[in-house]
């Protein structure tokens, strides 16, 4: 499949034909394309599997055919999940990789639903000794809340579940749909913004990326700033001789999407909303902001929203020429991207898991317990920014195939450089 940095649609027709011409051709190339179906498949995924099952399990639904499967990338993506500092002894167990089950054949897609598998090594769910009932439920945890939901005082049949052990097959989701977008130049860039205190104030752009990366893959903690990350390091050191747990703040940062990709007509649509609740769907997850986020409370308008110009030497970029000086909206307005960078952040709350305990109740007496102890991370901030930047790239790929539909890769690229061509040459007359 053609790779997307090449700017196909950078190459108009030539000799030009006339305006009335040219839209007949794009009527008539877009009727091709869309008399092969009739209904768009929307891109889905779920997950399936316990922390301590045999193995997780990803099924994605509307995966055009003719997709290349980078499964290095997706693997590396897994076990960069897999570190970061303040991580428990289950990752020294695992060495987390995908299988592919169903819809690829020769390393590309068939169309077909795809089927990804990630096998546990630490297996051993139905082991009572290994693996025995949990009756004092800790704060912070789905323990509880759970146990009450389905009847049960044992909080193990919702904890294997609610475990992020399972982040693990919803960022081999984001890193298929990864494959996708990089066909079309997106890119993806999360990174650990702050641990308690510890912060760095690093802006990440186009020109600085390639050096971000760097940095981040220099980290420990996946924050591309040295300083900031020692202090990290040192809180998540202390927590661990405190017998506590840490959160922090991660941003993901998505570049070259054009204008357009989303929509405005329906709540569901709106690819903010689809991005915040995927982001509050991680485990630990809090909050999420977009762009400015909570701050744009502060401010004026005129100190919000980002003024619009138009640049001729950028018209063949993603952005198509429509510029701005500042990105307070996130790169999304009215819930379209407006082909500014996509800049989101969320808040992991301290993981509930404590080696001191926390005031709880054994479910069974209902007397006073301290909560039972789970081996556990102190604290897994690096590894939840790696999740989110794959969580927010599927909700990107699934709104960009609604706009670029079609069952077959070349479908999508037709479609693609139609809308391109189209967008750079507006007015339509
Ligand atoms: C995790 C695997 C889990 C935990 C952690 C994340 O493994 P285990 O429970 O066997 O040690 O380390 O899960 C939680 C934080 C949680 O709340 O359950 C992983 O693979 O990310």
């Amino acid at each position: 499949m053609r790779r997307a940095n090449q700017k196909t649609h950078t190459q108009r027709p030539s000799p030009r034909p006339s305006p009335q011409g040219r839209e007949r051709e794009w009527a008539s190339a877009l009727a091709q394309q869309r008399s092969r179906y009739h209904v768009c498949m929307t891109l889905t995924y779920h997950t399936a599997g316990e922390s301590h099952g045999p193995a997780l399990t990803t099924l994605i639904n509307g995966m055009p055919a003719g997709l290349e499967i980078d499964i290095d990338f997706i693997n590396a993506e897994l076990t960069r999940r897999q570190g970061g500092y303040g991580r428990g002894g289950r990752q020294r167990i695992e060495s987390d990789a995908v299988t592919f089950l169903a819809g690829v054949r020769r390393g590309h897609t068939t169309g077909a639903p795809i089927v990804m598998q990630i096998p546990n090594k630490d297996s051993r769910l139905d082991d009572l000794e290994k693996t025995p009932p949990v009756h004092r439920p800790r704060p912070g945890h789905a323990d509880l809340a759970g146990s009450i939901k389905w009847l049960t005082t044992d909080c193990r049949e919702t904890l294997e579940r609610a475990s992020a052990r399972e982040t693990a097959a919803r960022t081999a989701a984001g890193a298929l749909a990864r494959c996708l977008l990089r066909d079309f130049g997106i890119e993806a860039f999360g990174f650990v913004r702050s641990i308690l205190d510890a912060t760095t104030d690093v802006q990440p752009d186009e020109s600085n990326l390639e050096q971000l990366i760097e940095a981040r893959e220099a980290s420990e903690v996946y924050c591309p700033d040295a300083d900031a990350s020692e202090t990290m390091i040192a809180h998540i050191r202390q927590a661990k001789v405190d017998k506590d747990t840490v959160g922090g703040i991660v941003e993901a940062h998505i570049f070259g999407c054009v204008p357009g990709i989303g929509s405005c007509v329906n709540w569901h649509e709106k690819l903010d909303a689809r991005i915040a609740g995927a982001v509050m769907g991680i485990q630990a997850f809090k909050a999420v902001e977009i762009g400015l986020g909570r701050a744009c409370a502060f401010r004026p308008g005129s100190q919000v929203h980002d003024p619009i110009a138009f640049d001729e030497h950028q018209r063949d970029a993603a952005n198509l020429g429509f510029v701005r000086s500042s990105n307070n909206a996130g790169g999304l307005e009215g819930g379209m991207t407006n082909g500014m960078p996509i800049v989101v952040s969320g808040t992991m709350k301290p993981i509930s898991t404590l080696l001191r305990g926390l005031p709880s109740i054994d479910l069974n007496t209902k007397e006073a317990q301290h909560s039972d102890y789970e081996r556990s991370d102190i604290c897994a901030v690096s590894a939840a920014s790696v999740v989110m930047e794959n969580v927010v790239a599927f909700e990107i790929a699934r709104a960009f195939l609604e706009k670029f539909c079609g069952d077959s890769m070349h479908q999508v690229q037709a479609n693609y450089d139609a809308f391109m061509e189209m967008a750079s040459q507006l007015p339509l007359e």
